[in-house]
């Protein structure tokens, strides 16, 4: 049946996911939603937006002093991004595997990045990689209303109740 999963311990972690510019432009949007809805997380939060400047520097505020810092940020500007919110258990830590490396060329085959992508300044995807970090960027990138609080009927399949 269904259960209102915040009262399950550690199945409530949120991370945000955010589809970059390029993998929007490869249309790769889909496939990367299947691959987390496939694993068993359940998607909260999902919008198509124009990344504002103001967004983006606090997204990587703590890269602002590498030299790659303004190429990134012109990436990250230059078409739309898809950002979407996953809740589950340990999915911060799950979608980071589910990810890959930063580096494409060291992104593992079966990884969204080691299956999409070849160099690091155009590796797809967005992973939060903690759970403070995934607090900060969810109210970074998303309003409170845009989140849905919804029970999924097959919780059972995914966890023991
Ligand atoms: P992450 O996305 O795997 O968390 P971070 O170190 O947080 O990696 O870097 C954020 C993003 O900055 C990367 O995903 C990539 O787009 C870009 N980036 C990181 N390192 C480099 C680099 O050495 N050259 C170019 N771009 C980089
Ligand atoms: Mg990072």
């Amino acid at each position: 049946g269904c259960y209102t999963t915040s009262v399950i311990a550690g199945v409530s972690e949120r991370t945000l996911i955010a589809v970059k510019p390029d993998g929007v432009q490869r249309r790769l949007v889909g496939q990367i939603v299947q691959r987390f809805e496939q694993r068993g997380f359940k998607l909260v939060g999902m919008k198509l937006l124009q990344a504002r400047e103001d967004i983006l520097s606090q997204h990587y505020h703590d890269l602002h002093k590498k030299p790659f810092y303004p190429n990134l940020l012109r990436y990250m500007s230059s078409g739309p991004v898809v950002a979407m919110v996953w809740e589950g258990h340990n999915v911060v830590r799950t979608s980071r595997l589910m990810v890959g490396n930063t580096n494409p060329a060291e992104a593992y085959p079966g990884t969204i990045r080691g299956d999409y992508s070849v160099h690091i300044s155009r590796n797809v995807i967005h992973a939060s990689d903690s759970v403070e970090g995934a607090q900060r960027e969810i109210q970074l990138w998303f309003d409170r209303r845009e989140l849905v609080d919804w029970d999924c009927c097959d919780h059972s399949s995914s966890y023991q109740v």
